[in-house]
């Protein structure tokens, strides 16, 4: 009967956190990838000639640096004018009316819902009725959902929200409200964003995040994109998730168990580049690497861990066709505890009796975080921000840290003739 495009969380014009404090990132890229996301939607609305496309929050990042973010929107807007196809946005809390000061007036296929109350649109040519409203400011503490109205009867009902519903990890609590209380709301299709992870969450009504539509670091992995959906005579869902990444994060976990030398985890990096990229064809990939288990490889990985790192990237060159760039290299294997006990005794077998008490008690790490959060408190808010961010308030935080320490400090401290620590 007709179909239409969900999308949300565009972020167009999002920084990339530090990305160039990274060697050899690709910037340039990651710069220009929530505008070509953006791009990837227009380009499917109009091949699948979709009946409209919703964005439920976080079209824009933030504050427009100049009117370039605004003219881009504009150029796609125009594109899906041009293919006869109306668009519906509800701002969320990176775009709310209070964080946004520059604004262009909108093509005529554009509707952009208002913050002083929940609206109505009832569309000419098709039963539709999309319900929507937007953040009025960044820190929306109220359950909009709740002055949502009754559905229009006879219509299809879709209901569009920017929300964290009843909370969800990594994301702020923004406009919250329950899963039940949208439910009953008699909606055909509640059109959410927020959530940066793709989740249907019911079926019947259908109640979605599409998820961001470009990863924008290691923590957005996988691919990204929108929702294509099509309604039946009887009012039936069908989706279809569509990728409309061009740059996609991944973490390779390589387990080093099997390993004896350097060069063996190496080669298994390569291995599992080579699975990934015939996985994601065509697709530039970033990916940070993590070397865990136990390995006689550990002490020489550790020991050097530029060497290893720039032996990774250029086996990432070797085997990656230029698609595949290394973001960072964790080194978290070990000895095995036999070459433990061989190649060490007294105060650095304490040393790593003293790390596995550490690994396997939370409420030590608990006791660490307590102890270090008025240092954290005091640290500048720059460095305690972002994905990247020092938390060491977060005793998960502190956990990792203390693992990515142990293999350098053992590194070091076993390093031949070392008597430089
Ligand atoms: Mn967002």
């Amino acid at each position: 009967m007709f179909s239409f495009i969900h999308a949300a969380d565009i972020h167009i014009d999002s920084p990339m956190h530090k990305l160039d404090a990274y060697d050899g990132a690709p910037v340039e890229a990651f710069r220009l990838s929530t505008r070509k996301s953006l791009e990837n939607i227009v380009d499917r609305a109009a091949a699948d000639k979709a009946d409209f496309v919703l964005i439920s929050g976080d079209l824009y990042d933030g504050d427009w640096k100049d009117y370039n973010t605004g003219l881009y929107f504009v150029s796609q807007m125009n594109r899906l004018r041009e293919a006869g196809i109306p668009v519906f946005i509800v701002a969320g809390n990176h775009d709310a009316a209070s964080a946004i000061t520059k604004s262009l007036r909108l093509p005529d296929n554009v509707t952009l819902f208002g913050a002083a109350q929940t609206e109505t649109l009832l569309l000419d040519e098709l039963p539709v009725a999309i319900h929507g409203r937007s953040f009025a400011s960044p820190a929306e503490k109220k359950d909009l959902s709740r002055n949502y109205p009754d559905p229009v009867p006879g219509r299809f009902n879709i209901g569009m929200l920017h929300t964290a519903l009843t909370g969800r990890p990594g994301h702020e609590p923004y406009a919250p409200c329950t899963l039940s209380g949208l439910r009953d709301k008699g909606y055909h299709y509640w059109a959410l964003g927020h959530v940066h992870e793709y989740e249907v969450l019911c079926n019947d009504p259908f109640i979605v995040f599409p998820g961001n539509t470009q990863g924008r670091h290691v923590r957005e992995p996988g691919p990204r994109g929108c929702l294509l959906v099509t309604v039946g005579e009887d009012m039936g869902i069908a989706s279809e998730f569509i990728a409309t990444d061009v740059i996609r994060w991944f973490t390779i976990t390589i387990d080093a168990d099997e390993t004896q030398s350097p060069y063996d985890v190496v080669d298994a990096f390569a291995g599992r580049i080579e699975a990934l990229l015939s996985e994601n064809e065509s697709m530039p990939l970033a990916v940070r690497v993590e070397i865990v288990g136990e390995t006689p490889a550990a002490a020489d990985l550790s020991a050097d861990t530029e060497r290893w790192t720039g032996e990774i990237r250029a086996a990432a060159m070797t085997s990656g066709g230029g698609r595949v760039w290394v973001e960072k290299v964790q080194f978290s294997c070990r000895l095995p505890q036999a070459a433990h006990q061989e190649r060490m005794g007294g105060a650095m077998e304490e040393l790593l009796v003293l790390f596995d008490e550490l690994a396997d008690a939370p409420d030590v790490r608990m006791e660490l975080a307590e102890a270090l959060l008025d240092f954290h408190r005091r640290l500048p808010p720059e460095v305690r921000d972002g994905p990247d961010g020092i938390r060491l308030d977060d005793p998960d935080w502190v956990g990792e840290m203390i693992e990515q320490v142990r293999p350098e400090l053992v590194g070091r401290l076993m390093r031949k003739g070392g008597g430089d620590v």
